[in-house]
């Protein structure tokens, strides 16, 4: 494929609900869309990097800067045979790691639909139907939560994901485990504890948690080890896991042991495929986690959990769980059995609505 030409667009979509995490309230999804042209046919792919470095040190600015300056010239008029090949054109890149991914999703969803194979197919992908789980913010008020969690089972979500915080972790899932009983459930306080809150830790070990998701800091896998080694709940590590080295790393140290695979996170597709696999040979389950994704994001979410050592419900929430209308067709939707079909058709398997991309673009500028 010679690329002629990339779009790059800023897009807002309001949230139907405002999501907390231990960092901060999100009350809309900031994120690039990326738009590759070659040879007549185009694939998307989406920087779901928010407005401000929270989650990770990305941002959609610093994500647009990057990619106008460094990684789209690094394509520009070249002759990429595989989607494979792109990771090798920016590793002198050091990290950005969503700015780049976004660029290899488009290339994937282009390299599929030439192909007139669906990305799933074109990933390695065999799962037709994935039970699914939400992910559910802090909110003012337990009754709050409680009620929000009746209605996502009630909808058939598989799981349930809460996120923590000091102040709020075991208190609300002892009130959880109470109301609901033994449902699936996980909590994610995305790095808001240090080693001297274990015994938080060592609390919520006596409440069945499916597993503890990234309690301390992103670079301190040498304390999610001996954090790991007090607890019979499996610690998932999610902003730690960089890279499929990361990966390999954190496993042989014993620091977690399940992993969020995220292809933004990490660096792309084809990283994400390398983290499962090794995983996989390892034993160790893997789930897909999600951050609010657009249908663009989210349909190549699906096609990547659709790999077979994904085993655990992912963050793979449906269109509506937050998007009053998303910018793709069909929107994802959830099956009355808690589970998500993953697209079929060529390349990312939806149809991009440009209108609604253009509505919701706040930036917009090609590059060729
Ligand atoms: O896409 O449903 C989703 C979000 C899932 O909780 C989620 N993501 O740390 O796993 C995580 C968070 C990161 C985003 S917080 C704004
Ligand atoms: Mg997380």
């Amino acid at each position: 494929m010679r690329i002629d030409a990339v779009e790059l667009r800023q897009v807002t979509l309001p949230l139907r609900f405002p999501f907390e995490t231990s960092f901060g309230r999100s009350e809309a999804h900031a994120c690039l869309l990326v738009r590759v042209f070659a040879e007549g046919a185009e694939g998307w792919g989406e920087v779901p990097a928010e407005s401000a470095p929270l989650y990770n040190e990305e941002d959609v600015e610093t994500a647009w800067h990057v990619l106008e300056r460094f990684v789209i010239p690094a394509i520009l008029g070249k002759e990429i045979a595989h989607p494979r090949d792109f990771p090798p054109l920016v590793a002198r890149i050091r990290r950005h790691h969503m700015a780049k991914a976004g660029v290899e999703a488009a290339l994937w969803d282009l390299y599929a639909r030439q192909q007139g194979r669906s990305l799933q197919a074109a990933l390695g992908g065999t799962q037709e139907r994935l039970p699914v789980g939400v992910s559910l913010g802090i909110e003012p008020e337990v009754d709050i939560l409680l009620n929000r969690i009746s209605g996502f089972l009630a909808q058939g979500y598989r799981r349930i994901k809460v996120k923590i915080k000091p102040g709020w972790d075991v208190d609300v899932v002892r009130e959880i485990r109470a109301v609901f009983g033994d449902i699936p459930l996980q909590v994610d306080a995305n790095s808001a504890y240090t080693p001297a809150d274990a015994a938080v830790f060592r609390a919520l070990d006596g409440y069945g948690l499916l597993l503890i998701e990234q309690p301390l800091e992103e670079d301190d896998l040498i304390d999610h080890a001996a954090l790991q080694a007090q607890l019979r709940t499996p610690l998932c590590l999610d902003e730690s896991i960089v890279s499929p080295s990361h990966a390999r790393k954190a496993l042989e140290i014993g620091a977690c042991r399940v992993i969020n695979i995220k292809a933004a996170r990490v660096g792309g597709l084809s990283a994400a495929v390398a983290i499962h696999d090794l995983c996989r040979a390892r034993g160790v389950p893997v789930w897909c986690g999600g951050l609010l994704e657009t249908g663009v994001g989210r349909a190549a979410n699906l096609a990547l959990a659709s790999l077979p050592n994904f085993t655990l419900p992912g963050d793979l929430s449906a269109s509506d769980r937050y998007y009053e209308e998303d910018i793709i067709d069909p929107p994802v939707v959830l099956e009355a059995d808690g589970t998500i079909r993953v697209p079929t058709s060529p390349g990312l398997g939806v149809t991009v609505r440009l209108d609604r991309v253009e509505a919701a673009s706040t930036r917009t500028a090609l590059f060729r």
